[in-house]
């Protein structure tokens, strides 16, 4: 194993911890940006640093496309090629196949890719353009491919290859997923060669049934890894389903390792996952809004694209401590967002320290035992007094 996971405190069943990586020693719960092509849109390395980021997201499927995991491996690892000193973690490639690619297969052998087609937009009508992989041969991720190209890029966690199906669907296929996840564990680990450098960590699948969560959480927890993620949620289900899976899960796996939520979230999602004991998270939603042009704020969200922007010289929050709410105003923001590519950055760059100040402040409520005080005001008045 190449991790430590020390507890440092507790309440209930929400944890603050320090996890330690090859690469950085982080401060649990903790919020993971994502970083799709090796760079998190809009942000250098140094911003990145600067505003606490401790460990990054990259996705194995767009680097193996490019510039291939070949070449990073070569010129000596994404850490050293993108410039990031601290930890990183890859996801296995499947999921964003499927969620990308609309006509990607899962068969036994692993995901495969033949083409997609896109319906666009052109010249007032609609066409379809095909979609093909680089080299325009088809495509299969085998559960051993993804590996390989994960102990190339050279990531502190690398995560298994699962099958992947959304929450929102019924019947035998939730089954069938949850079962070849299980089968993938022991692909993956057989074909995982740096176990002392890197951390492979299982994927717990199983949709909203709490049976098939089960069986996958012990199957896991069998395999003695060196941490779990609790996959294929935040895909559209609703957030008592979502909650209801993860406080199943988290209950199930071991204390004295780390607990990852894939693909979450949204600031509140984080705060309850963390009260449930979930220490990881990662999501596009903080930089893909920021290029909306919309901030985060205490509150909840502010919309810089809004008229009422356009003389506020306020800061986006006058509470935040970020580099851009003490350099900028929202009306100047508001005029360069859509205009200007400093407009998203600006906004990404905010966002991301918004998610970080999050993970600090949830690490040190727990620390400093005043977890509820600080839990309870994220609770919706309507679901009643929290306590
Ligand atoms: N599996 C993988 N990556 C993911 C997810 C998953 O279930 C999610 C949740 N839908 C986000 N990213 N491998
Ligand atoms: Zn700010």
């Amino acid at each position: 194993m190449a991790l430590r996971f020390e507890v440092l405190g507790r309440f209930n069943r929400a944890r603050a911890a320090r996890l330690t990586l090859p690469h950085f020693v982080c401060q649990t719960p903790l919020f993971m940006p994502v970083g799709t092509q090796g760079t998190i849109k809009g942000l250098t390395t140094n911003q990145l640093e600067d505003i606490g980021c401790q460990i990054i997201l990259g996705n194995t499927y767009h680097l193996a496309l490019r510039p291939t995991s070949e070449l990073i491996d070569e010129l000596g690892g994404l850490h050293k090629f993108m410039n990031w000193p601290r930890a990183m973690l890859t996801d296995s490639g499947g999921f964003q196949m499927v969620s990308l690619l609309h006509l990607a297969d899962i068969t036994e052998k692993g995901v495969t890719f033949q083409y997609t087609a896109v319906l666009v937009l052109f010249n007032q009508g609609f066409i379809f353009l095909v979609q093909s992989p680089v080299d325009g041969k088809p495509m299969l991720l085998t559960p051993e491919e993804s590996i390989q190209i994960q102990n190339r890029i050279g990531a502190d966690i690398i995560m298994a290859l699962d099958d992947v199906v959304k929450t929102t669907i019924t019947g035998p296929r939730i089954e069938e997923a949850m079962y070849r996840t299980l089968r993938w564990i022991d692909r993956c680990i057989a074909a995982h060669k740096k176990p002392n450098e890197q951390n492979l960590f299982g994927i717990v699948q199983g949709g909203l049934d709490p049976v098939l969560r089960d069986i996958c959480v012990r199957g896991l927890v069998e395999r003695n890894l060196p941490g779990y993620a609790i996959g294929g949620l935040a895909g559209g289900e609703d957030k008592d389903s979502f909650w209801r899976v993860v406080a199943q899960c988290t209950a199930l796996l071991p204390e004295d390792k780390p607990r990852y939520v894939m693909g979450v979230g949204y600031p509140l999602d984080i705060v309850v996952c963390s009260a449930l004991g979930a220490d990881l998270y990662d999501c596009v939603y903080p930089t893909r809004t920021a290029r909306f042009g919309t901030a985060l704020i205490p509150e909840g969200v502010l919309k810089l694209k809004h008229k009422a922007m356009a003389e506020d010289t306020r800061p986006i929050d006058p509470t935040c401590s970020c580099m851009v709410c003490k350099n900028y105003t929202r009306a100047y923001i508001h005029c360069l967002v859509t205009k200007d590519a400093m407009g998203s950055q600006l906004l990404s760059y905010h966002n991301l320290h918004y998610m970080l100040q999050l993970s600090r402040d949830l690490h040190s409520s727990i620390i400093e035992e005043r977890f509820p005080e600080y839990f309870c005001p994220w609770i919706p008045a309507e679901n009643g007094k929290c306590c």
